[in-house]
């Protein structure tokens, strides 16, 4: 009878959470993991700025990843605080934690990453990331000996997100902690987030690439108009700023940098969606929106 029931209930869904503080490649391990960009990426932190789910469904297995914003030590902005309230309200509801740092060392906002999964009552596994940037390999060990003092973690895996070592090792690792169940979502999906969203998200990650050091901290990008049809997709979407002074950066020389911001989102959309896109940018002010509430909400920053 015992044997029956294994023998049927084989397969497997769980959720898995990936935190770490801004930068440290959560989203790209996520895309890496499900085949394609599910949350955009950037060398800049704080780039995530939502919750995010990745789905990957195996024949034995279905994984549910949830993507979430760095946490961050500083708390002196209420943007900054909404951020952390996100990525941290998203531990306690998963199988397994997957908490990651740097291969080059812990970091003094690592430990406030781990406060916050010391606080829950779920499992954790700590990936050491970016293996791809240590010279010499040796120094792996003392590290992995410090993290062991560090937090009771149930293993340690070292990682490259971005070229991939170690991740069929971690999904390997992550079947075992699924518990048995049907996938809870169907298999074709690889994401919870609609194209509006993710329409809006390719605008802001180009504004991430394009501005790099200039880019200013309250920025935000809202999807106004989105048609589709069998042949094109029309999408027209804001990006809020709060000063008239940041305009120029956004705009550049004649306006090319706009452009140029627009041209490669465009090409992002073309691929992802695969449809023609016409896409059109508008460039607004208004000033408190980042300490606005029903501005944060309209955003989708603040969840009813
Ligand atoms: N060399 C190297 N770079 C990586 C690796 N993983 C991520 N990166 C880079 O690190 C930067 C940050 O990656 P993200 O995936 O955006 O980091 P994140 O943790 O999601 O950041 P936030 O959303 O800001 O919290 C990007 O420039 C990535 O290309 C890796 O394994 N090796
Ligand atoms: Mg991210």
């Amino acid at each position: 009878m015992l044997m029956d029931k294994l023998h049927h209930g084989d397969y497997r869904c769980g959720w898995s959470a990936l935190v770490g503080r801004p930068n440290i490649g959560k989203s790209t391990l996520l895309n890496r993991i499900i085949g394609q960009k599910v949350s955009i990426t950037s060398r800049r932190p704080q780039t995530t700025r939502h919750r995010i789910l990745g789905v990957l469904t195996r024949q034995r297995y279905q994984l549910i990843l949830v993507d979430t914003p760095g946490i961050h030590r500083s708390e002196s902005s209420y943007l900054n605080r909404i951020f952390n309230r996100a990525a941290t309200s998203s531990l306690d509801a998963v199988d397994v934690n997957l908490m990651m740092i740097d291969a080059r060392g812990w970091h003094a906002d690592d430990d406030k990453v781990l406060s916050a999964i010391k606080r829950n009552q779920s499992k954790s596994i700590l990936l050491i990331n970016k293996i791809d940037m240590l010279k010499n390999k040796s120094r792996l060990l003392p590290l992995i000996d410090q993290s062991t003092k560090k937090h009771d973690f149930e293993e340690i895996i070292p990682i490259s997100a971005e070229k991939g070592s170690g991740v069929e090792q971690l999904l390997n690792s992550l079947h075992g902690y699924l518990p048995e169940g049907q996938a809870d979502f169907p298999k074709q999906m690889v994401t919870d987030r609609t194209q509006r969203f993710m329409a809006a998200e390719l605008v802001r990650e180009q504004i991430f690439i394009q501005l790099g050091e200039e880019l200013p901290y309250t920025c935000a990008v809202q999807v106004d108009e989105f048609e589709e049809s069998k042949t094109l997709h029309r999408i027209s979407v804001l990006i809020w700023i709060e000063k008239v002074s940041h305009k120029p950066i956004f705009l550049g020389k004649k306006g090319a940098r706009l452009k140029k911001i627009g041209t490669q989102a465009r090409h992002e959309m073309e691929v992802l969606f695969g449809n023609k896109v016409y896409l059109q940018l508008w460039v607004k002010v208004k000033e408190g929106w980042a300490e606005s509430d029903l501005s944060l909400k309209t955003l989708g920053y603040l969840e009813e």
